[in-house]
């Protein structure tokens, strides 16, 4: 009795076969990015690219949403973790930004490429790298976030997490939704640059109206996005691991809501990324929550797209 349920399913998202997670077969893949140096208040964040992958080999392959099992269909490559660097901060968001373009110029190259933080700061490399490889031309930025992060620089760093929105901003414009932190020389960098940055605060965001979501719409057509979201501009009574939670925030149905119109709206998603889950031992939820966000996001853009 040799039978297959003695061994585990293998150690990547979804802990998918061989034949649905091989490279070349594969039209998602996922790049863990276990980063953390300049978190502020609670830490744990390296942690959480593992913690995710963990979850994910508990995800029910059959979403209700498509009637089927979407990842069958496309694959997904789970990449070996990014190699952390901690001279300075740069230093890793240049290798971040040399990781993401290798990728995406390599043969065979995803379709559609996932990274898991690690911190926000990870996000100002991906960005580029994605400029860098594809172009930044008709590039946009979609962030879901408590924070604004729109500081220059926190800390003596320009590159701290503090800072990803802002060293995003160098490349193209963002669309933010969620916030409900910033400082006063934030909200006045905001109001000064009404054309690069679109804030949707905590408020708006969470009405159940959701008027902003046509200006999503809006935002995104004819555009390739990159989507990042930071896990606490979700409602910390559902995602508590988070190094700062805020108070209020968006639910998981708005959060799917948000990604549905953002995937269904734009010309393409080439690259998304899920940042800053700082685990907390024996709390699996979150976790959970984080691993079936980025199941969604394959599904919606590689499986879900409408066709226009
Ligand atoms: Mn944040």
């Amino acid at each position: 009795m040799a039978g297959h349920e003695l061994y585990q399913a293998p150690w990547n998202f979804l802990g998918l076969p061989e034949n649905l997670s091989e490279p070349a077969r594969s039209r998602g893949w996922l790049l863990p990015v276990p980063y953390e140096s300049t978190t502020s208040y609670g830490a744990g964040t390296r942690d959480g690219p593992a913690a995710i992958l963990a979850a994910s080999r508990q995800v029910e392959l059959y979403d209700h949403e498509f009637g089927e099992e979407p990842a069958l269909s496309y694959g997904i490559h789970t990449t070996l973790p990014l190699n952390t660097v901690h001279s300075s901060p740069e230093a890793m968001i240049n290798s971040v930004e040399e990781a993401v373009a290798g990728l995406l110029a390599g043969a065979p190259c995803p379709e559609v490429l996932g990274v898991l933080g690690g911190e926000h700061s990870i996000s100002a490399g991906v960005v580029r790298g994605l400029a860098r490889a594809r172009s930044a031309e008709s590039l946009v930025v979609v962030h879901v976030d408590a924070h604004s992060d729109m500081r220059d620089e926190y800390e003596g760093s320009p590159y701290s997490h503090a800072c990803a929105a802002r060293r995003i901003l160098e490349t193209c414009p963002i669309f933010q939704i969620g916030i409900r932190n910033l400082s006063s020389d934030e909200a006045k960098f905001l109001h000064r640059n009404p054309k690069k940055v679109r804030t949707v605060f905590a408020e708006e965001a969470t009405d159940p109206k959701g008027r902003f979501l046509r200006d999503l719409a809006q935002f995104v057509q004819k555009k390739r996005v990159f989507f990042t979201i930071d896990l606490d501009g979700l409602d910390p009574s559902i995602m508590p691991s988070v190094g700062t939670p805020e108070p209020g925030g968006i639910s998981w149905e708005r959060m799917l809501v948000i990604a549905r119109t953002v995937t269904a709206n734009a010309a393409a998603v080439p690259v998304f990324d899920v940042v800053e889950l700082a685990p907390i031992p024996g709390l699996r939820g979150p976790d959970f929550l984080a691993a079936k966000l980025v199941y969604k996001l394959f599904s919606y853009t590689l499986n879900g797209r409408k066709k226009k």
